[in-house]
C-alpha cells in the first residue's frame, strides 16, 4: 500500500501534457506528436523524490472539457497547462471556470506555461492579471529543456 495522490492535468491539445508526463519518468524529450484523443489518459507513477515519502501518483490527462465530470472526483491538485498560443491561454480561462464549479476551494489549481524555449507574443500582463485575480500558483517550463521535474517536485511538495 502507498499513499496515492491524484493529479488532474488539463489543457488544450498540443500544449505538451503527454510530453510532460512521459518525460517525468524517462527524462527524455520527444518531438513526436501523437494526439492522445478525447478520452482521459490515466497513468500511475511511483515517485521517490518528494517530501511525501513514496507516494503513488496518478496523473489524469484531459483535453476535452466535456469529460471533466468523469475525471474530477478525488483530485488532490489540478494543473492547467498552456503553451505559446493565444488559443491555449484563452482555453485556460475556460478550464479554470469549469474546474472551479466542481472542486472545493482548498484543492490547488496550478497554472503551467510550457514551451518557454520558443518565441512567444503572449502578453505577460494578461497572464499576470489572470494569475493574480484568481490567486493561482504559476510556473513556466520547457519540457524540451528538461524543466519538468523541478516544477513537478515543487508542486508535489506543496500538497
Ligand atoms: N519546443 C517545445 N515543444 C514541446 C515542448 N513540450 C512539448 N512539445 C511538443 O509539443 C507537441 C505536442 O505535445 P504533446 O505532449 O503530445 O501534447 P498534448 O497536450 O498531450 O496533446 P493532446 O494529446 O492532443 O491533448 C509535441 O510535438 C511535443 O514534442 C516544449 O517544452 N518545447
Ligand atoms: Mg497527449
Amino acid at each position: 500500500m502507498c499513499i496515492e495522490y491524484k493529479i488532474l492535468l488539463v489543457g488544450s491539445k498540443y500544449v505538451g501534457k503527454t510530453t510532460f508526463v512521459s518525460s517525468l519518468s524517462t527524462c527524455e524529450f520527444s518531438d513526436n506528436y501523437i494526439p492522445s484523443g478525447c478520452n482521459p489518459v490515466v497513468e500511475t507513477y511511483r515517485w521517490y523524490s518528494t517530501n511525501k515519502g513514496n507516494p503513488c501518483i496518478k496523473i489524469v490527462q484531459l483535453s476535452d472539457e466535456t469529460k471533466i465530470q468523469k475525471c474530477i472526483n478525488n483530485t488532490d491538485c489540478v494543473i492547467i497547462m498552456f503553451d505559446n498560443t493565444l488559443y491555449s491561454l484563452f482555453r485556460t480561462k475556460n478550464w479554470y471556470s469549469l474546474i472551479r464549479r466542481y472542486i472545493e476551494n482548498k484543492i490547488p489549481i496550478i497554472l503551467v506555461r510550457n514551451k518557454t524555449d520558443l518565441r512567444t507574443d503572449l502578453s505577460m500582463s494578461e497572464i499576470n492579471h489572470f494569475v493574480e485575480t484568481n490567486q493561482l500558483k504559476y510556473y513556466e517550463i520547457s519540457v524540451k529543456n528538461n524543466d519538468q521535474e523541478r516544477v513537478f517536485i515543487k508542486i508535489m511538495n506543496s500538497l
